[in-house]
Parts: C-alpha cells; sequence; structure tokens
C-alpha cells in the first residue's frame, strides 16, 4: 500500500537520530542532521504541516563508560554535552522545532507509561539468562561494558552490537569469549532474570509493515531478512543505575535498555513541543496516536493505520534495524503510528578516510564556523554531494570545488547579475508580465523539487534550485539584455523581469538548503517577512517593485585557504599521535566509532610479480544485469553479469553494502579466469573486484563495453 504524496492532510513529523550526549560534534556528525532539516523545511514549503524534533540520548554504556573515566556523574557528563548539541545545532542554521533528551520528565513518564502498556498488552515476560559478569570488580557487564567475539560473523565485537562486522544488535549473553572492559580480564556469565519484549508475536505485522515502508531503499531491503527469518525477543532491561527505572522497579539496580527510551524521546519531544506551542498549532496527538487501534486489537493482525501523522524518522545506517524492527513492534504493540519513512544515510569520511575523533582527524563543527565559513556552505555540500545512502567524502579541496563552481559560479553570479542589472536600471522589479517560457520552467523547478522530497532525496530537492539558476544563467546570455536595454527598452523590462521572478523561486526552494543566505536574498528582493512563511506558490508572486543595491551571496574560497585548512589538519592529526599511542583504545570513546573507525592500510606488498604472471589473469570488463541477496548470507549477493561472449553467475559480498535493486546497468571489473567457488551452496564463476570494507564497486570511466580485456 502507498502513501499519498506530500503534502498530505495529516500532521508531520521529522526526526533525527539523537546523538549520544557523549562527544563533540565533527562535521561528520552533522550529516543526518541537516538531512532532516532540509527534509523538514522542504515539507513546510510544500505545504505540510511539520514538527521537526529531537533530543539528546543520556542513557546507556557509551555515556556511562566516559563519565565513569573522567570521573564524573553520568547526569553531569551527559547534560554537558547535551547542552553543547544544543547550542551547536541552531548555529548551521538546524532548528528543531524541539530538541530534548532522554533523562528529562517528559520522556521518562512516558517510556515508562509505554513500557506499562506492553506489560498489560501481554508483550513482557521474564526470562533468566546468562549475563556477563566482572568478578574483579564485582559488577556486571552490560552492552559496551563487554566485549568478544560475534556469534554470527566472528568479528570483534561489543556486547550489544557487532560493530566491526555484520552489524547485528546483540542480545546479553550472545558474545562468545567475553572480556571486561573495565578491568580487561575474561568476564563470566552468570545467570540472572531480565525483562524482554516479545518482538516475535509481531512478526506477520513487521513483515507487511516493510512493505508499506517508505524512505531510502537501504532501509527497506537491509531488514528484510530479520523480519522473514527468525524474529528475536528483545531483552529491554539492564545491570545498571543510569537510566529509567523500569516501571515498579524504582530501587532496584534495573534499568530500562537505552534502546527503549532513546526513540520514544521522538514521541517525547513532540509531545513537548505541542505543550509549548499548544495543540492548535501542533498536535502531538493527532500525530502520534493510533486513534483506530483499541487496546484488545493493537496485537491483532496488520491492519493499516487509518489516522495519525505521517513519521519520518532521519538516521544513519548503523541503526536501521533498530528503527525498522524494534521500534515500529514497539509503536503497534502500544498503540502509536508506525514510521511512514526510515531515511537512512550512508557515512562521511575525511579526504577518503574515516573520522577519528580520538585521532583528532576531524573537522570539527566549532573549527568550520571559528575559520568563518557559512553554515549553509556546508549544509549545501552535505545535501547534494551524493544520494543520502551513499557514503559522502569531504575534503577541503572538493568543498573548495563545489562552493566555488555551482553556489558562486551558478547560485551566485546568477542573482547578483540580474539583481544588479534590475537595480540599476528599473531600481528593482520591472513592470511586466513573467513570460510563459519561465513561468513554465519556474514550474518545471517546483516539480522536480515535490518529485526530490516525495523521493526522500533531499539532493534532488536541493538540486532543483540550482538547476533553475543554471537556467537563469542560460536565459540572460541568450537575451542579452545590455544590447537590449538602448535598442529596446521593453524587451530589456522583459527579460530581467523575468529574471527577477527567477531569483524569488530560487530563494523559495533552495531556503530549505540555505535558509541564511536566501533569507539575506529575501531581504534583498525587498520582501518582508522570513522565508520560512513562504509555499512554493509564493515562487510566482512579483517581488516588490523597488529594491537596493544587491550584495554578492557566495564568496570564493581561493586555493591557498584550502592549503592552509589542509595543513593545519595534518599537523594537528601528527600532533595527536605524537602525544599518544593510546588512540587504538581510545577509538571506542567515539561518539560514532562506526562512522570514525580509522582505515589502517596494509603495507604494499614486499614480493613483485612479472608481468607474465600479471597476464595470467584475465580481467574483463562487465556489466550487472540483475542482483539479488542470497537468502540466509548476511553479506552475498547473486550477480548475473554480462561479459560480453556470456553471462556469468558471481557471488560478491556486497548484500548490505549497496542498493541491489540499483545496481543492474553498472558497469564492473571482473576475474574472469578465478577458480569457480561455491560460497552458500551458490556456484560463483569470477570475481567482482571492489575497493575496501564499504566494497566501493570498480568501474570504467570511458564507455568500454562487456567483454573489453582490461591491461
Ligand atoms: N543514540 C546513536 C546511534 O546509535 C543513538 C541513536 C538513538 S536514535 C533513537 O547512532
Ligand atoms: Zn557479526
Amino acid at each position: 500500500m502507498s502513501h499519498e504524496d506530500f503534502p498530505t492532510e495529516n500532521p508531520a513529523v521529522v526526526t533525527c537520530g539523537l546523538p549520544y550526549a557523549n562527544g563533540d560534534l565533527h562535521i561528520g556528525h552533522l550529516r543526518t542532521y541537516v538531512g532532516g532539516d532540509i527534509y523538514s523545511r522542504s515539507l513546510r514549503t510544500l505545504g505540510q504541516q511539520t514538527a521537526f524534533v529531537s533530543g539528546s540520548d543520556m542513557h546507556g554504556t557509551p555515556v556511562a563508560v566516559n563519565a565513569e573515566k573522567e570521573g564524573v556523574t553520568p547526569e553531569e557528563f551527559a547534560l554537558r554535552h547535551h547542552e553543547k548539541y544544543e547550542a551547536t545545532f541552531p548555529r548551521f542554521n538546524i532548528e528543531f522545532d524541539n530538541y530534548g533528551h532522554t533523562h528529562d520528565e517528559t520522556n521518562t513518564e512516558l517510556t515508562q507509561e509505554i513500557v506499562r502498556t506492553l506489560e498489560a498488552e501481554g508483550y513482557v515476560y521474564e526470562k533468566e539468562i546468562p549475563v556477563a559478569y566482572d568478578p574483579e570488580a564485582d559488577q556486571w557487564l552490560p552492552d559496551r561494558f563487554v566485549e568478544g567475539a560475534c556469534p554470527y560473523c566472528g568479528a570483534h565485537a561489543r556486547g550489544d552490537e557487532c560493530d566491526e562486522g555484520c552489524g547485528r544488535h546483540l542480545e546479553p549473553g550472545e558474545i562468545e569469549e567475553p572480556t571486561s572492559t573495565l578491568t580487561g580480564n575474561p568476564a563470566e556469565y552468570r545467570e540472572r532474570e531480565h525483562k524482554f519484549f516479545a518482538v516475535s508475536d509481531l512478526q506477520e505485522y513487521l513483515q507487511e509493515f516493510i512493505d508499506r515502508l517508505e524512505g531510502t531503499s537501504n532501509a527497506q531491503n537491509q531488514p528484510r531478512e530479520w523480519i522473514e527469518g527468525e524474529l528475536q525477543d528483545w531483552c529491554i532491561t539492564r545491570d545498571m543505575d543510569w537510566g529509567i527505572d523500569y516501571p515498579g522497579d524504582e530501587g532496584d539496580d534495573l534499568v530500562l535498555y537505552v534502546w527503549v527510551d532513546a526513540p520514544i524521546e521522538y514521541i517525547s519531544s513532540t509531545k513537548q513541543y505541542t505543550e509549548r506551542v499548544g495543540a492548535d498549532t501542533f498536535d502531538w496527538e493527532a500525530a502520534w496516536k493510533d486513534a483506530g487501534v483499541s487496546e484488545s486489537d493493537a496485537g491483532s493482525e496488520a491492519r493499516r493505520t487509518e489516522s495519525g501523522g505521517d513519521i519520518v524518522h532521519i538516521i544513519g545506517r548503523d541503526i536501521i534495524q533498530h528503527h525498522t524492527v524494534f521500534w515500529p513492534a514497539m509503536l503497534r504493540g502500544a498503540g502509536y503510528v508506525e514510521p511512514r519513512a526510515v531515511m537512512a544515510s550512508g557515512f562521511i569520511t575525511l579526504n577518503g578516510k574515516g573520522f577519528s575523533t580520538s585521532r583528532n582527524r576531524a573537522v570539527w563543527a566549532d573549527e568550520y564556523l571559528d575559520e568563518g565559513f557559512h553554515p549553509d556552505l556546508l549544509r549545501y555540500y552535505l545535501a547534494t554531494n551524493g544520494g543520502f545512502q551513499q557514503d559522502v567524502d569531504f575534503s577541503w579541496s572538493k568543498f573548495k570545488d563545489r562552493v566555488n563552481s555551482e553556489l558562486v559560479g551558478t547560485v551566485g553570479n546568477f542573482l547578483y547579475r540580474s539583481m544588479l542589472f534590475a537595480y540599476r536600471n528599473f531600481e528593482g522589479t520591472p513592470d511586466a508580465d513573467v513570460s510563459e517560457e519561465v513561468e513554465a520552467r519556474i514550474e518545471e523547478a517546483i516539480d522536480e523539487f515535490e518529485a526530490g522530497i516525495n523521493d526522500y532525496s533531499v539532493r534532488q530537492a536541493g538540486n532543483a534550485a540550482v538547476r533553475l539558476a543554471q537556467f537563469g544563467n542560460e536565459y540572460i546570455q541568450r537575451n542579452e539584455p545590455w544590447k537590449l536595454t538602448d535598442e529596446d527598452p521593453e524587451a530589456a523590462a522583459q527579460v530581467i523581469r523575468d529574471c527577477v521572478q527567477i531569483a524569488k523561486a530560487i530563494a523559495v526552494l533552495f531556503f530549505p538548503v540555505a535558509p541564511g543566505k536566501m533569507q539575506a536574498l529575501w531581504e534583498q528582493l525587498g520582501e518582508d517577512g522570513s522565508v520560512t512563511d513562504t509555499a512554493v506558490d509564493d515562487a510566482f508572486e512579483a517581488p516588490p517593485a523597488s529594491f537596493g543595491e544587491p550584495e554578492a551571496l557566495f564568496e570564493k574560497i581561493e586555493d591557498e585557504r584550502v592549503e592552509e585548512l589542509n595543513e593545519k589538519l595534518e599537523a594537528r592529526v601528527a600532533e595527536t599521535e605524537s602525544e599518544s599511542d593510546e588512540s587504538d583504545e581510545d577509538a571506542e570513546n567515539d561518539m560514532d566509532a562506526d562512522s570514525d573507525a580509522d582505515i589502517d592500510f596494509e603495507p604494499i606488498a614486499d614480493d613483485r610479480i612479472s608481468f607474465e604472471e600479471f597476464q595470467d589473469l584475465d580481467i574483463r570488463v562487465g556489466e550487472i544485469v540483475a542482483a539479488e541477496g542470497i537468502d540466509g548470507a548476511d553479506k552475498l549477493a547473486r550477480l548475473t553479469v554480462d561479459i560480453g561472449v556470456e553471462e556469468r553467475q558471481i557471488v560478491a559480498g556486497i548484500k548490505q553494502l549497496h542498493d541491489l535493486d540499483a545496481l543492474s546497468g553498472t558497469k564492473v571489473i571482473i576475474v574472469a579466469n578465478l577458480e569457480k567457488a561455491e560460497l552458500f551452496g551458490v556456484e560463483s564463476n569470477g570475481m567482482l573486484l571492489a575497493a575496501g570494507d564499504e566494497a566501493d564497486i570498480l568501474t570504467t570511466h570511458g564507455d568500454a563495453v562487456p567483454g573489453t580485456k582490461v591491461q
């Protein structure tokens, strides 16, 4: 069942994954928040009633572990970071309608209420399970207090997550060869009673839910296997005193698992927004409560929610499982509205390598602003450099290129030249009607913007305005108004009238990406108020007849500046590395160690091979014809590859790293004469070449056809 296009009559809630209140923000962390801010602003521009909410994730072992290292209470530690985040987001024009935190009263009460409802609905049971214990420290070892080997893939993993291997959520007791992170000693498993949420009871519901779910394709594809396989129940309590008490168990050392109360903050934060602005402005219950589900049928057969709002979750791709399995199960079990969409972003690298907070190998959020760069430049870069689910690399040099060519060269150039011309010759908007051609082109840009939002592509929505500016430049160039002012003033007035309208349409459509800069443009156009209060149709309204002399909105970044910034970064990394040999150990302190992981390049092999040996390899260009996941295998996909002379079946470990549906037609490089192998019972006849852990697929630069030999 597909959803109605935006804008809908329902209230929408856009949420961003809650940052752990645990460290400093670097520009890589900002990607999902920028994406969420652009998405929610764009929905409003389309006329959708929208609340944009998030908050800090205060609980869980990531915070407890670091607070302990600093010798402060988890609360003090988390609040300090929360306040810092709350102040940092607006500096990047990321303006939440409400930014709360998981430890506040609203969230504590709502979490306990939801857990009580799940209990009352029969979704919670008790079970004795083995829990890791450190006998020396005389302490239970929940989640990140224990590490060991993943029982599914064998990779080194944290207690609750196989962060370096298959990416699975791990239940207490699952990790093998447990070691205490407190003392470094082997941990024991001791039996202990815990509470479980019967996710498996909702399996049938989840299977139907995932078919309805919209958003990026990774969020729909990745969880299928879990939902269709044996669904595990979920231990929802932990042996800790930092967290939200299990309702009724206050005083005991049992708190709710952080992943219970963290997503509930999405609802709590919306509720706080309503409490501040009133239900007439935004009604959190209308958005979140599933009025159609009575207590008695909450757990029955899957039934499409008829009421409630459009909930869009924007997250990093490492927490897809939490948002597409556990969270919808909780919502369903407690009678709340299911998410309409999950948008899961790719990771971000710095000069091709991972950000590393411990090695100071990062561009810090504060640092970016202190260098004097406008936040909108970074917003533009992060939002449009790649599709939302693709990995994006940041380098000062690429940043400079995009700013100079697109923001300065295309958008800024068009706006400045047309408005300066209008100001000098007409002191504002010339008195004429907009031409049909330009009106149609503005309509096209609006359609593109709207389609981008409905496809969950902030890049497409953002690019609609840039492409309109590109058209504007061509339009001026083609009509040469500077030649017309004397010969045919009326024709000159027409061209400039059109350009001023394009400028206004850009202000409306580019506002979600560049709110600060577009507000300045709005004022240059002589408009009153804030662009926030405009909607797409305002793109067709004439700007005021008079406005002042414009100023260039975007400034070129010089090569020397890039050199200077690169040098600063290198020097800082070198200094941090020489200061500390402990950086490897510190890696787990990172706010988000997944995206922070440094790539340790392997040394170049010493053994040289002869040219003849190289020639023994038959490497060919191929083209993917079809790609599908192999059932039961976490990582493997079966590819059909056209290699000119024949079609080959090749098995490759790319299942969770690529959107398989989007791969057909992709040119690839394969080793065609590798011995055949059988993987998961499927024959692999050749090998796909791909770079690094993310399996960045090698392709051709030009138009070599399938079958062409690579030499
Ligand atoms: N605090 C951060 C993460 O795992 C975690 C997100 C919670 S979202 C409800 O990326
Ligand atoms: Zn694993």
